[in-house]
């Protein structure tokens, strides 16, 4: 059981006597929107609407945002918010009768005040765990109960984790299949100047061709036009190169197999009611996702999928840091 205090109460942190207490506020975000503001005793922060338990925003300590939200975004139920980490379940782009990604990023979620044990001890001491249920409706449209709680935390160097756990509680026997992506928008300073690293050699299906199976090349990625692309059974660990801001973004992830890729480029990005013509170039989405081979549930097993974000210095500009050894870090 772990020892930390969330939401509830949150605590000093004696290791860090020359910072404040790790904090967790509830406030009024755009239009009115409940979201929590968690702050870092050193300075980082996160925010997540309960609208779709989106997080919005990931500072690091000097206050820099790391995530992509558009400025045409829509804060205004039921469209999801264009940026962030929008939660697609229980489906992922999966041709089924579901909207594209699901509906959890479009209903609203509660604090879950009295969350299970969470399964393995962490040093984060500032998280919100958060829970959503199927309501009568959603049971009309995908007849499966389950409750999915998502714990939102920051890791003591700013690290930002989400984990899930998402439980079948039918009773009626019956198992249920998902497919799951963190659709994480990452902040870059201009889209050509990016590099992907740890996705070489792999196999994709590509979402411009039909979702035809292909093989990578053996370089590092580059954008120079629209990626729409779900590399399958990745490594955990997946770079991305800012080259301009030196910044290495760092996803790490269990539970989840596969990475989308997407930039929407110029055409799809003026098409995109919600997105402005030139953000696409600011933005990388990166996905941790299990798509190739969906999850199946039986009545009371549960699923847990994790991601960690971390933003760290990079001098590969320079040729100096092989973003190999960045992946091959603790
Ligand atoms: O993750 C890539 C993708 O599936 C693209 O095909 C594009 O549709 C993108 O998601 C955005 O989807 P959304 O439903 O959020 O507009």
């Amino acid at each position: 059981m772990s020892s930390e205090k969330g939401l509830s109460a949150p605590s000093a942190t004696p290791s860090a006597p020359s910072f404040g207490p790790p904090t967790v506020e509830l406030c009024k975000g755009v239009n009115g929107l409940d979201k929590l503001v968690l702050r870092e005793p050193r300075g980082s922060s996160t925010e997540v609407y309960l609208y779709g338990c989106h997080v919005t925003s990931w500072k690091n300590d000097h206050g820099e945002e790391l995530l992509f939200v558009s400025s045409k975004a829509v804060f205004k139920p039921p469209k999801a918010i264009r940026g962030g980490i929008p939660i697609c379940f229980p489906q992922f782009s999966n041709l089924g009768s579901l909207e594209q990604h699901g509906f959890a990023r479009n209903r609203l979620w509660a604090i879950d005040t009295d969350p299970p044990p969470f399964p393995t001890t962490t040093s984060s001491k500032t998280f919100v765990d958060l829970i959503l249920k199927p309501s009568e409706d959603d049971l009309k449209i995908w007849p499966h109960s389950f409750e999915f709680r998502l714990r939102v935390a920051l890791g003591p160097g700013g690290d930002l984790l989400l984990t899930s756990r998402i439980r079948n509680t039918s009773t009626d026997g019956k198992p249920f299949t998902f497919t799951f992506a963190y659709h994480t928008y990452f902040s870059v300073s201009d889209i050509s100047e990016v590099r992907v690293e740890g996705l070489e050699t792999l196999d994709y299906l590509d979402n411009l061709q039909n979702r035809e199976r292909f093989t990578e090349q053996g370089d590092a990625i580059t954008f120079e036009s629209e990626v729409d692309k779900i590399y399958l059974s990745t490594p955990t660990k997946i770079a991305i190169l800012d080259h301009e801001k030196k910044r290495t973004f760092v996803l790490r992830k269990d539970g989840l197999p596969d990475a989308v890729v997407w930039n929407p480029w110029d055409k799809k990005a003026k098409a995109m009611a919600d997105f402005g013509d030139d953000e696409y170039k600011h933005m990388l989405c990166v996905e941790a996702a299990a798509v190739e081979k969906p999850i199946t549930l039986k009545p009371g097993e549960e699923w847990k999928g994790r991601q960690e974000l971390s933003a760290v210095p990079s001098s590969y500009c320079s040729g100096q840091l092989d973003p190999r050894k960045v992946l091959q870090g603790s």
